[in-house]
């Protein structure tokens, strides 16, 4: 032990000093590099904190796109002395259109100069995840990675090299990557995420993934399960439209959650229903709506498919007392929201969000959602349902540095598994959460795995038991490198690290549905040097790319990230919205941040277009269905490419109908190649296990606090010092049968998914058919009628294990927290600033010092657990029991 602390140092903080080929220990207690000391801050002679006071006046601007969470707003960043003393919104963002930012939005600075940064790449030299490191060069990085990943490329197999990313905005950069030495495995977080909601819409309107409601103008909002005052992807764009139209002209706002969410409390109405059944609610208001004809009749003979009256037989059993039945939620209740509903039409939006989506029957929950807009003729008109178009980075206007590799076109089953066929039907969303278990099962081989912006063993069903047991297995696994910009959960479990440059020090450009349904797209660049060492991970694959053999290495020889968005830049406009000229796109959005296209019209009724002489060009009508068929060449195959309605020929929906599918024959197709029976429909499916639940059971359920996002935000102390704890929320009626009270610990126990009813399986049912436990965990409680009966909800996003002392809850000198046998801490002589250290004292929230404490991780007793069809997890399906302790 002696001998081995000799060349060892220890802890975190020892990172900031440690000089190539040393060696250093970190251990599970600490985590990473001082940098400087915390944001707004200078030291005082004395050598404790003073608050300084920024002049923003001196300060430089610098237009980006915060990423704090997926909404990507548009901002403007103050640089003073090298660091970012302040961000705003840059008003210029269509979707965001102020100066406002979030609560997250404000803290993003604080990352940069987070005293335990990673900021030197590191190679493993211990055992894997006992988190012994060498500090290595990039050269040595690079010429690694190269070696493996080209080994795999001569032997045949470039499928064996695999990036898994989790809320990346790279999706151009690493499919580049992979193209390039022709591996299709970019897998990502999808099924985790979102993935019902997209296919839901997809399937409905045929070319979108993402509703953009006409929030300012709507005048009834139905939300099923969406937490979009604090959280959602687009959040902040919605609450700013959606209270305006509340003020503006009295616009209703009604919510279906589990919890009282901020959302739900700002509502006008807010209903609990129990998990799972949304989807019934939906279809009984359908019912409600064919029943007393309040739909637009016009709209749906000329656009829904099946036909009124197909429908009108098809909802007949659903009605508001079945879905009372199910739902809980008065029949009464949803006989009068359904007529309102209906009476506001049609600027009207019925819209989901995850409390709908992750659930076994999401996919159906969130189509039955989305038809109520089309039995109103809500969809794509002023105040409703609408849609954008073109909301991607298309290489034709974002042109890519030439030659750019082919797309790989083989596909293999971790990417792609077959058990799930329509989760890359529209866009390739995968069933990430399936990965690990794919490993250990033998269905696929991975010799090179690169993680990007994921922490699995956290944010992840079965995190710290499944795939933690994979990631450390080297026979699974041979070799992970991992991008992270803390020593996260991910990083202890690799090979090599990476560390990556933050949102606000690299890069990139971004896009997302735009609100006032016009094309935009946003530039990502440094506001100031990333710090250290540290690469921006797309020029990390690019520098990996050009020590591959000449076939690959091609594909970057154009330069850098930077060069590789310059010329994605590079057909903007060079004249500005004021008139100003600039030498290039490129420049003019290093300017503004932002570009809107205004030469097209709002996306309204996008189905009315009319088809021109040119797309009518060689079509005929298919007099049974009224669709313009069109061959994609001479004697080709012929597909829908429009509609005749009322004599004209309209551009219809992009689905195989042109019509909005409400039936959708493609669902039935796939759903048979996978051995289950579908009609097509989004028929009402129950939550196996969770009906008749019994009296000692209860539905285990998750969600997002306003000032935290997915496992980004825990190393954020000022968003830690709002929120770092996450107490499991129970009804009274829980808490009397139990004996405990607010505060009062409980042991919680999970229990496996059962099979499914539309002839699948659960993934990983319980063999026995038997009730399985997954897993127990200890949790304080926080007793609150803001909850339904049935449902106990914990927070993620936190519970960290690593990631520094702002995740993991630990104040401190670093050296004071040395155990006897020198670990666990750092050497006063190798801390770059103690003193200065606003963590020291600043975490008042450790538990050793009587604080609460950092939370706890329930992904750790949550089951994986994909739905059929498009392998969503389920995540808020979980049967759990709980007992005071
Ligand atoms: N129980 C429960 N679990 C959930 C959810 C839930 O509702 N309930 N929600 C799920 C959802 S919606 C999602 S999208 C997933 C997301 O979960 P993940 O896919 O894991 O994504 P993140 O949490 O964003 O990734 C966090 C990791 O990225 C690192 N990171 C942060 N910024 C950077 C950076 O700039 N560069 C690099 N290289 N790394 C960075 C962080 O340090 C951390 O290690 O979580 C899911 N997990
Ligand atoms: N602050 C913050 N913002 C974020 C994120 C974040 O982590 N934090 N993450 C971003 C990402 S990746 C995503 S995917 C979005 C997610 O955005 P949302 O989907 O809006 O948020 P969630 O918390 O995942 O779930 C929404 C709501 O579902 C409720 N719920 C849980 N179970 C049920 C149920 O059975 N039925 C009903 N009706 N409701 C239920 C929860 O109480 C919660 O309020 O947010 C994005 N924005
Ligand atoms: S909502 Fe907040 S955290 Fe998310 S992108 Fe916008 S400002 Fe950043
Ligand atoms: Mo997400």
């Amino acid at each position: 032990m002696m001998e081995r602390r000799q060349f060892i140092k220890s802890g975190m903080g020892a990172l900031a000093t440690l000089a190539v080929g040393e060696t250093i220990l970190l251990t599970a207690t600490e985590a990473s590099a001082a940098v400087t000391e915390p944001l707004n801050y200078a030291p005082a002679a004395d050598g404790t904190l003073q608050k300084v006071r920024p002049d923003y006046s001196k300060a430089k601007s610098v237009k980006s796109v915060c990423l704090n969470c997926s909404t990507v707003c548009g901002i403007e960043g103050f640089v003073q002395d090298g660091r970012v003393v302040k961000i705003r919104g840059n008003p210029l963002d269509p979707n965001l259109g102020s100066f406002m930012t979030c609560a997250k939005g404000q803290s993003g600075p604080t990352i940069n100069s987070y005293p335990e940064r990673l900021i030197y790449p590191m190679k493993r030299v211990g055992k894997r995840g006992e988190g012994l490191w060498k500090r290595i060069t990039w050269d040595e990085a690079y010429a690694e990675m190269a070696t493996r990943i080209q080994r795999c490329i001569d032997d045949g197999h470039p499928e064996r090299v695999a990036i898994h990313q989790g809320r990346s905005r790279y999706e151009s950069e690493t499919s580049r990557f992979l193209n390039a030495i022709g591996s299709p495995v970019l897998l990502n977080h999808r099924a985790l995420c979102s993935s019902n909601k997209r296919a839901a819409n997809y399937v409905s309107l045929g070319e979108t993934d993402w509703e953009s409601i006409d929030a300012e103008r709507c005048r009834y909002f139905l939300n099923f399960g969406a937490n979009f005052f604090e959280a959602h992807q687009g959040g902040l764009h919605l609450v700013k439209r959606v209270t305006k139209a509340r003020f503006d002209h009295g616009a209703k706002l009604v919510t279906f959650d589990v919890r009282l969410s901020n959302t739900a409390g700002r509502s006008d109405e807010w209903f609990q229903p129990f998990p799972g059944t949304e989807g019934a609610i939906a279809l009984a208001m359908a019912h409600v709506i064919l029943r007393d004809n309040l739909h637009d009749r016009d709209f749906m003979a000329d656009f829904v498919q099946p036909g009124e009256k197909q429908l009108r037989t098809w909802l007949a059993g659903y009605t508001p007392a079945w879905a009372q039945k199910l739902s809980g939620v008065p029949a009464r209740d949803i006989e009068r929201l359904a007529t309102e509903f209906a009476a506001a039409k049609p600027a009207v939006a019925a819209f989901t969000n995850r409390g709908t989506g992750a659930h076994y029957n999401g996919f159906n929950a969130e189509r039955a959602v989305v038809m109520l807009n089309a039995l109103v003729g809500a969809i794509g008109v002023p105040g409703g349902y609408c849609y954008g178009l073109d909301e991607k980075l298309s290489p034709g206007r974002y042109p890519a540095p030439q030659p750019a590799p082919p797309k790989v076109t083989i596909r293999t089953d971790l990417e792609d598994p077959p058990e799930w066929p329509l989760a890359n039907r529209w866009q390739k969303m995968k069933v990430g959460q399936v990965v690990y278990d794919y490993l250990k099962q033998g269905r696929a081989r991975l010799d090179v795995y690169i993680s990007y912006t994921i922490v699995s063993p956290m944010t992840w069903p079965e995190g710290r038991a499944t795939a933690t047991e994979v990631l450390c297995d080297e026979k699974l696994i041979p070799f992970h490198a991992c991008s992270d910009i803390i020593y996260s959960e991910m990083a202890h479990y690799a090979d090599l690290i990476l560390p990556d440059a933050t949102y606000l020090e690299r890069w990139g450009m971004d896009i997302r549905n735009n609100l006032e349904l016009q094309h935009y797209v946003m530039l990502r660049q440094p506001m100031v040097p990333p710090p250290g060492e540290t690469v921006s991970f797309p020029d990390v694959l690019f520098n990996i790319g050009k020590r591959l053999g000449p076939a690959q290495a091609k594909y970057f020889a154009f330069g850098t990230h930077e060069d590789y968005v310059r010329e994605q830049c590079s057909k903007l406009p060079r004249t500005g919205p004021d008139g100003k000229q600039f030498a290039s796109g490129f420049d003019y959005m290093k300017h503004y941040g932002v570009h809107v296209d205004t030469s097209q019209p709002k996306a309204y009724h996008v189905y009315r277009r009319q088809l021109d002489a040119a797309q009518l060009a060689g079509t005929r009508v298919d007099e049974a269905t009224g669709c313009i068929m069109k061959a994609d060449k001479p004697g080709g195959k012929e597909r829908a490419i429009g509609l005749v309605v009322r004599g004209q020929p309209l551009r219809g929906f992009a689905t195989p109908s042109r019509r909005f599918e409400i039936h959708a024959p493609e669902v039935a197709q796939v759903a048979a190649t996978a051995g289950m029976k579908d009609d097509g429909m989004p028929a009402f499916h129950p939550v196996p296990g969770l009906e008749r639940l019994p009296r000692d059971r209860f539905v285990l359920t998750s969600f997002k606090w306003n000032v935290h996002t997915q496992g980004r935000t825990a190393s954020q102390k000022y968003l830690a010092e709002i929120v770092h704890d996450n107490p499991m929320w129970i009804h009274p009626s829980v808490a009397a049968r139990i004996g405990a009270k607010s505060g009062d610990m409980v042991e919680l126990t999970t229990y496996r998914p059962r099979s499914g009813t539309v002839g699948d399986q659960a993934f990983k049912a319980s063999a026995t058919g038997k009730e399985e436990v997954v897993g127990r965990a200890r949790i304080r409680v926080f007793v609150t009628e803001g909850i339904h009966p049935k449902v106990l909800a914990v927070s993620n996003s936190l519970g960290w294990k690593f990631g520094g002392r702002s995740t993991q809850g630990r104040s401190g000198d670093r050296d004071a927290l040395l155990d006897a046998s020198g670990q666990g801490g750092v050497r006063p002589a190798l801390s770059t600033a103690p003193a200065t250290d606003d963590l020291r004292n600043g975490v008042w929230w450790d538990e050793r010092r009587g604080g609460r404490g950092n939370g706890v991780n329930i992904n750790a007793i949550l089951p994986v657990n994909p739905g059929p069809l498009v392998g969503m997890q389920a995540w808020f399906d979980t049967v759990c029991s709980v007992r005071k302790v």
